[in-house]
């Protein structure tokens, strides 16, 4: 079992002071602990830009991949050892821009992973640009006129693919936040869980204040998680009131699932001990 301080790694930490992602790394180390995993049991995958520093500042397996590619290469992870956790971290641009495609076909298969977007409605590594989630108006570098089409509403598109866990969390809720990790690591399947996190350097419209005016808990409204119609109404909200919660979970077949004979089995055990790849290797020099 990993302790908070097992968690530190010896790397300077280069965000900005006042950054979202600390929240989300404080609240995804507490739900490690709280989870009482080995470290050994962990692998985070992340794409490039700020959120991508998650792997260097937790202390279990890492692998920072390339922009946009998170969840081929988390679910790479998952099909080749089920015995590992897989979280992966992505950046809005780096999911829901370069990464997109991959976004709809890993919730419709159901992949059991985790996927945590830092959704900062900008792009923070490359100094301020916009991205598919930035507000209409929003005047960045590459949109000096304001950002044009509306945002595009990834919650709404992971009910409508057939998410089995859609959340929203926000980073300067770390206890909140916490429980929404918790639960979307222990979710059999596809765990999406996007995180308003404020890029206070960029992005000087979506601040902590302007989260903290609007955001409220769907828990604490009664609201009913086992309903896709229902989940699909709230995340149309947007404006003065924007939920953050669970808005759906349902316990499904996973992608898996579908491959009775390495259900539960390392491919790497197979690879290893029942299949000579030295033809192949010779087939191919
Ligand atoms: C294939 C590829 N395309 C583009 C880039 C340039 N690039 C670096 S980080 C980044 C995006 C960062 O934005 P986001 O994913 O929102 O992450 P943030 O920095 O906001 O956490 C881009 C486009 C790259 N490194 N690789
Ligand atoms: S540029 Fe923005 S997202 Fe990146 S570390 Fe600074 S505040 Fe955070
Ligand atoms: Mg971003």
């Amino acid at each position: 079992m990993a302790t908070l301080a097992d968690l530190k790694t010896p790397k300077r930490n280069t965000w900005c002071p006042g950054c979202g992602n600390f929240g989300i790394l404080m609240a995804f180390k507490k739900a490690l602990v709280q989870l009482d995993l080995d470290r050994d049991q962990v692998v985070l995958v992340s794409g490039i830009g700020c959120h991508g520093k998650m792997v260097n500042y937790v202390n279990v397996n890492g692998f920072h991949g390339i922009h946009g590619r998170v969840l081929p290469l988390a679910t790479g992870v998952e099909l080749a050892n089920p015995n590992l956790i897989v979280v992966g971290f992505a950046g809005d641009a780096d999911c829901y821009d370069e990464g997109w495609g991959h976004f709809s076909h890993a919730i419709r298969k159901n992949i059991n992973i985790t996927l945590i977007v830092h959704n900062n409605m900008v792009l923070g590594l490359t100094t301020g640009q916009a991205t598919a989630t930035s507000q209409r108006g929003f005047k960045t570098k590459s949109t000096p006129f304001g950002s044009i089409p509306p945002p595009l509403n990834p919650i709404a598109h992971a009910l409508v693919s057939n998410g089995t866990f859609v959340a929203r969390g926000y980073s300067g809720d770390m206890t909140h936040l916490t429980g929404l990790i918790v639960e979307a690591v222990k979710h059999r399947g596809f765990a999406f869980l996007d995180v308003f996190q404020p890029c206070v350097t960029f992005n000087y419209l979506n601040t902590h204040n302007w989260f903290k005016e609007k955001i409220y808990k769907l828990e604490e409204e009664g609201h009913d998680y086992t309903s896709r119609q229902k989940a699909l109404e709230k995340s149309l909200e947007w404006g003065d009131r924007i939920p953050i919660g669970i808005l759906y979970r349902e316990d499904k077949s996973t992608y898996r699932d579908g491959f009775p004979h390495v259900r539960g089995v390392s491919l790497t055990k197979i690879l290893t001990e029942d299949v000579d790849i030295n033809p192949l290797l010779e087939r191919m020099m």
